[in-house]
């Protein structure tokens, strides 16, 4: 009898029924068994999975997942934004607390810097001890991408962000050193080539994922008394102040922020996270 052997990959793409697996630098073209695609263990982009014959038979433990994007095992998460459309800076801290609840590193790209150059300034000055790190590029010019690719090298990285920001024109650049084609729609503010799916672009040691533009983040899965602690900004400060358990919103003699006054935290990064402290505490209202 002949052995089916069974092989382990990645899947890199689906489109209805089909899995794109990536394994020894060749591509297969997979169906999933049944019970593989149930609603709570459904396969997705970046699942690593054993397959036989043509059939994905196991999804190996994800080491993270996050709700959005929804790509599975993510060494870091690169958060896209641009001059235009306008950065909704309440989604970008939201992403960054999902991100450093989940253990995912986080990475904030300005891209269309040939345009504009006072949004990367005020990323540099409101989120530097926010991050892991930062980078200022054009997806046009192709400036501030070689450092980007370099820190890419051997980790899963799934770009993130509103519609329209750059994201897929980042991936073009990075893997065919062509600019970006498509034109803004005035009207919507959105790319004519918006993207609908989550592929991971690879080539040599950089494995990428494009994924679709979002404009809405559900962070319902945090509780208000951990909050501060997904703020690495807040971390030289928190458990220090006067009161024991300080949460930094209304205790008095709280490092937080005293930190407002001097700089070194940003006052807008700490009135948002009132306002999801808000969010959060208004939530858990509902649900008790
Ligand atoms: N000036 C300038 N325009 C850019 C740059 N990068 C992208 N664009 C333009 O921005 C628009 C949107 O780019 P996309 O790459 O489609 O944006 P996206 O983030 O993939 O959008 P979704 O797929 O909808 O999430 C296009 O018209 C691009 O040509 C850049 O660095 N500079
Ligand atoms: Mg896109
Ligand atoms: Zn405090």
């Amino acid at each position: 009898m002949k052995e089916i052997a069974t092989i382990k990959g990645i899947v890199i793409k689906s489109r209805s029924k089909e899995f794109i697996v990536l394994s020894g630098g060749k591509e297969y073209t997979c169906a999933a068994r049944g019970n593989l695609k149930m609603k709570d263990k459904k396969l997705i982009t970046g699942d690593k999975v054993e397959f036989e014959n043509g059939v994905i038979t196991k999804i190996l433990d994800r080491t993270t997942c996050i709700g959005r994007p929804r790509v599975a095992n993510v060494d870091v998460v690169n958060i896209v934004i641009a001059n235009a459309p306008q950065p909704d800076f309440m989604l970008i801290d939201k992403m960054i607390i999902e991100c450093v609840k989940s253990n995912i590193a986080v990475y904030i790209t300005v891209n269309k810097c040939d345009q504009d150059k006072t949004l990367a300034q005020y990323v540099l000055d409101n989120y530097k001890n926010a991050v892991d790190k930062i980078y200022l590029v054009s997806a046009v010019t192709g400036e501030g991408v070689q450092s980007l690719i370099d820190d890419l090298r051997e980790k899963l990285c799934s770009l993130a962000g509103q519609s329209a920001v750059g994201k897929t024109s980042l991936c073009n650049w990075i893997f065919t050193k062509k600019e970006a084609v498509n034109t803004l729609s005035l009207k919507t503010e959105r790319g004519r080539h918006t993207t609908t799916s989550r592929e991971i672009h690879y080539q040599d040691d950089l494995f990428i994922v494009d994924t679709p533009g979002f404009s809405s983040f559900d962070i319902q899965s945090v509780n208000s008394y951990d909050l501060m602690n997904y703020y690495k900004d807040f971390a030289p400060f928190n458990g220090k102040c006067y009161y024991i358990g300080c949460m930094h919103i209304a205790e008095p003699d709280c490092l937080v922020k005293n930190a407002l006054s001097s700089g070194e935290i940003s006052q807008d990064r700490y009135n948002r996270y009132l306002a999801i402290y808000k969010e959060i505490k208004e939530y858990e209202k509902r649900k008790y």
